[in-house]
């Protein structure tokens, strides 16, 4: 199996494409920093093809997909992981330009990229798309302001498409992961400020990138007559803390 991966070079994505590649499928490992994807492939050798990729630069993904090389150019599945989340502070102290960088990943670049690469599946018949969304899609938290909108997006894009593909044996996802430590989403979501996010992890087991890469590999390996809608994962440290109440004296 063909497999393109956004946001390869770190994360769920990076885990996803070593476990792949010891199944023998083919990735496409996509991120804007080729020096890491050059590093995966001396370690993953010639099934791994790194490719340069911003999904922001939503114009540049069509000539991207169309220039793969033969052996690499169907996608069988293709997993959009490239997000971000930026800040934690509450809506009215967020930095516009936080707001705007989470809109142009998370939505239009997965939005544009899925459009680069759907038709093909449709044609043949066959393929796999899996949108790496968030609880934050579905649970409001403090901080959460635009993040947790944008995976809304992704959540409901998800199942609006597989309405459209009735009729096809195209499959969608939306996995939607809770907390997971040790991977650099949590340092962006910090501004880089290692210790503030370290705190976050303390005291509790997380799930890890490895975690989420076995359960991606799952569904990827999953009969091809099934269809998992959404999946979402907690570690079970990590729950519904019910609705917040701002007493007078508070
Ligand atoms: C982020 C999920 O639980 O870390 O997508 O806020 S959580």
């Amino acid at each position: 199996m063909n497999v393109l991966i956004t946001g390869a070079s770190a994360g769920f994505g990076k885990a996803l494409a070593g476990k792949l590649i010891a199944k023998g499928h083919r990735v496409i490992g996509c991120a804007r920093r080729l020096d890491k994807l050059n590093a995966m492939q001396n370690e993953l050798g010639e099934l791994f093809l790194p490719v340069q990729m911003d999904v922001s630069n939503t114009d540049s993904l069509p000539k991207i997909i169309a220039d793969l090389p033969a052996d690499f150019s169907q996608i069988d599945v293709l997993v959009n992981n490239a997000g971000l989340a930026l800040g934690t502070e509450p809506a009215q102290r967020a930095d516009l330009d936080d707001w705007m960088q989470m809109v142009n990943t998370n939505i239009k670049g997965l939005m544009a990229l899925t459009h680069a690469v759907l038709p093909a599946m449709v044609a043949r018949d066959s393929g796999y798309l899996i949108n790496v969304g968030s609880i934050a899609g579905s649970w409001p938290y403090y901080g959460g302001n635009v993040y947790g909108a944008t995976k809304a997006f992704v959540k409901q894009f998800s199942l609006n498409l597989r309405a459209d593909l009735i009729g096809t044996q195209v499959r969608v996802t939306n996995l939607e992961p809770g907390n997971v430590g040790g991977t650099e989403f949590s340092n962006v979501r910090y501004h880089g400020d290692d210790d503030k996010a370290a705190k976050v992890y303390e005291g509790f087991k997380t799930m890890t990138g490895e975690d989420i890469g076995d359960i991606l590999l799952w569904l990827i390996e999953s009969p091809a007559h099934i269809n998992v809608n959404r999946l979402e994962v907690m570690p079970v440290a990590q729950t519904y803390n019910g609705l917040t109440i701002a007493k007078n004296d508070s």
